[in-house]
């Protein structure tokens, strides 16, 4: 249990009772768990619930001002009943018996609450716990009763929440507002705010002033953070085209300054995502020394600087380059340096932190990349948050989020990500994400439930980074389809049709939900592709019935049914979510997709056999496939739309050495007719060439031309291969911004 951990400082009186509050812990478990309080307190020891009272006696003795206006949203603080049930809430300097303060943990951040028929009282260790204990009051007060006894709690990592870090389109405002919301009543303290497409967060632009309109709109998020004891943390991200001189060290520091006069505390350098000079550990931390030396520390109200550095995994991180170990002796120890774990996208064991803390000589500021979606754009990420040990609350001075461009969708895993942080021990991934689907859809969860089950996996990317999906219907599809096609009686049909039976309802209500529209409006093309993806499931499904009874009237119906719902299906690939790195709309692609997929191939071919028949067995397939030699490509998806063959572009830099390539291996000889491809920088096209092959040995090069940044061939030709080839001596780094071909 949490209370023998000894980094913790607990009352004596607390340690002596520690079997009988074990025994009370187990004894309630049983009622905490229909209070749903998020995260999870420490210790909880209530029992005997009461009626919610009505008439409130508020005694304040708090003088925090976000606890304050927090306790005005529930009690009417102007006008205090003289009688009734007593609220006392203050910190540990306020007035309460000693006896009282002595069961308030010593950790930052830590509450004690008691309640009894008459009174309740919040004792904070400082102002945000405090605020947390009221907190957890309010959400006491919203349940159906009001339970008696006591809670001690207190957070395991010290900066838990979200870092707005991912390529693609920003958070707007009203979405920040409600995050942050979010935040203060999840009990999660951090908010980093780095978004990649903001212009004056990144070269060149991060030594501009903010514009007054968007300085004015960045100001109401700090006081709206500040409301929710949320630290802002304002991100800068000057590596591109940093010089290591005066000018552009006193530009950083006047930023700071400016952002420091909108109300900004914390701040953040990343370095991630560059290469050139800036990439030098020693140069980066001089620099960070000196903004900690003449600005943080000077300001005395500046919380501790966070980097994140350019080597941020491990899988990039250069054992030659000691990068790490000279950021780790040469950086101010009070500086936290951010850490994604073994790879860009992964998750976080005893392992990963043993490794980076050693190099780093300190605990990393763990930056988690779930449920961030900027690499498979296509897909939603609605899984629970699993996957990272619940043993390092210890390693880590940080836990943060890196989550969707889709908000409120990411709050599903947001609220895992509080929780796990808050107390790691008793964290359950997919308890607390089933609360998490009744908190953002209060009246529409079940349908929602159905929605997720069957839309968490990323589908294969680039990262390898893969959620499980479909967990509890994938033993029986695939029952389903091993009955199927071993010619065998199907005895879960019926299964099978409920579950598509229920994506189809799932939809329909969600589709025609009031209670969270702001997430509707996120999620609503992926829920039409889900709605019809069910529906193609149940054309299968009649394709099977028919073809049973032998009715070939039937048959061919649900067959064209299929076939045009697949169509409505394509339609709405290709019209919502254009953007031009994975775009569309993909859904429950793990096991779903294919078992219908499978079911209406085996069905087609099985009829075309029986009946003499030539129906086609696939829909919407693409043949044609990646043709590379760069590993760092090879997971790459390819997709084919309209007659274009297209490159999913990473977002990173990509090494290729010479005689290394990318491109297409088409399905057969085809009629190819342009060719377009985009890398940056621009420099590279001098040492590379676009060439095509009908056999894959003998290659032409083929003449490119450059328009607007972009190299366009007219090829006009039969082949089955083509490629860009490094054709120079040198090893190139560059990014592939498109790489497409117009086939016929
Ligand atoms: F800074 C980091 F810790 C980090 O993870 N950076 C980015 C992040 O902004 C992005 O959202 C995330 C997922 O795509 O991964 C990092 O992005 C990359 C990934 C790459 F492979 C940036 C450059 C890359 F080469």
């Amino acid at each position: 249990m949490k209370a023998t951990k000894k980094e913790i400082a607990i009352p004596f009186s607390f340690q002596r009772h520690l079997l009988s509050v074990l025994l009370l812990f187990i004894i309630s478990v049983g009622y905490t768990q229909n209070l749903e309080l998020n995260p999870t307190p420490q210790i909880s020891n209530l029992k005997n619930a009461i009626a919610i009272p009505e008439k409130f006696k508020i005694q304040q003795k708090n003088k925090d001002d976000a606890t304050q206006k927090l306790l005005a949203t529930y009690f009417n603080l102007k006008k205090t009943a003289p009688t009734g049930f007593a609220v006392n809430v203050g910190d540990i300097q306020s007035k309460f018996s000693a006896k009282l303060k002595k069961k308030v943990p010593s950790k930052p951040e830590s509450y004690y609450i008691s309640i009894s028929k008459n009174e309740v009282t919040v004792i904070g260790r400082d102002a945000r716990g405090t605020y947390y204990g009221v907190q957890t009051l309010l959400a006491l007060l919203q349940s159906d009763k009001m339970p008696l006894g006591e809670i001690i709690d207190f957070p395991d990592v010290t900066a838990r929440g979200v870092v707005e870090g991912f390529y693609g389109t920003p958070w707007s405002f009203e979405h920040r507002i409600r995050q942050l919301d979010f935040y203060g009543s999840n009990k999660l303290n951090t908010y980093i705010y780095g978004p990649k497409d903001d212009p004056y967060h990144s070269s060149p632009n991060w030594r501009k002033p903010y514009p007054t309109n968007e300085a004015i709109q960045l100001k109401k998020l700090i006081d709206r953070a500040e409301l929710n004891h949320v630290d802002f943390v304002w991100a800068i991200h000057p590596g591109q085209d940093i010089q290591w001189n005066d000018k552009d060290r006193a530009a950083l520091l006047h930023k700071f300054g400016l952002m420091y006069d909108l109300g900004i505390r914390s701040y953040a350098v990343f370095f991630d995502d560059i290469s050139g000079e800036g990439t030098n550990p020693s140069q980066q931390a001089q620099l960070l020394n000196y903004i900690n030396s003449e600005f943080v520390k000077l300001k005395k109200d500046v919380k501790p600087l966070i980097m994140c550095p350019t080597e941020y995994n491990k899988s990039w991180s250069d054992p030659k380059s000691n990068y790490l170990e000279t950021l780790g002796k040469e950086l101010d120890p009070s500086i936290r340096i951010m850490w994604t774990g073994n790879r860009v996208v992964a998750d976080i064991d005893q392992e990963t932190m043993k490794w980076i803390n050693a190099k780093i000589q300190r605990e990393a500021f763990i930056w988690w990349n779930f449920p961030v979606s900027d690499y498979v754009r296509n897909h939603l990420l609605l899984g629970p948050a699993y996957g990272n040990g619940t043993d390092i609350a210890n390693t880590i001075s940080g836990f943060v989020s890196n989550p969707m461009e889709h908000a409120e969708a990411s709050k599903i895993a947001i609220y895992g990500v509080a929780d796990y942080s808050w107390n790691m021990a008793t964290y359950q991934a997919e308890k607390k994400w089933l609360n998490a689907l009744k908190v953002v859809m209060p009246e529409s969860y079940p349908a929602l439930e159905i929605f997720a089950r069957h839309n968490s996996d990323l589908g294969p990317n680039g990262h390898l980074y893969r959620r499980e999906e479909s967990v509890i219907f994938k033993p029986k599809a695939d029952l389903f389809l091993q009955n199927l096609e071993a010619n065998q009686n199907i005895d879960n049909f019926y299964i099978i049709q409920m579950e598509f039976q229920a994506m189809v309802e799932a939809s329909f209500i969600l589709l025609n939900s009031t209670d969270n529209p702001v997430l509707m409006d996120e999620i609503r093309p992926w829920v039409e592709q889900f709605k019809l993806q069910g529906q193609s499931g149940l054309a299968a499904l009649n394709m099977y019935r028919a073809l049973q009874a032998k009715q070939t009237t039937d048959f061919e119906r649900s067959y064209h049914a299929f076939e045009s719902i697949k169509s409505q299906m394509y339609a709405i690939d290709h019209t919502a979510n254009q953007n031009p790195y994975q775009p569309g709309i993909k859904t429950a692609t793990l096991v779903v997709a294919p078992l219908i997929d499978t079911t209406f191939a085996y069905l087609t071919d099985a009829y075309n056999k029986e009946f003499n028949k030539n129906l086609a067995t696939d829909v919407n397939y693409n043949p044609h496939s990646l043709y590379t030699t760069i590993e760092q490509l090879k997971n790459q998806q390819i997709s084919l739309r309209d007659r274009t063959l297209a490159l999913q572009p990473p977002l990173e830099v990509i090494q290729i050495l010479p005689e290394a390539y990318f491109g297409f291996e088409l399905q057969e000889a085809t009629h190819v007719q342009k060719v377009a491809y985009q890398l940056f920088p621009n420099s590279v096209y001098k040492k590379v060439q676009l060439e095509v092959s009908s056999d894959g040995t003998k290659w032409t090069t083929v003449p490119a031309e450059e328009k607007k940044e972009i190299m366009q061939a007219a090829v006009k030709q039969v082949i089955k291969y083509i490629r860009v080839r490094n054709a120079s001596s040198e090893n190139l780094n560059f990014k592939v911004v498109l790489f497409n071909a117009e086939i016929k």
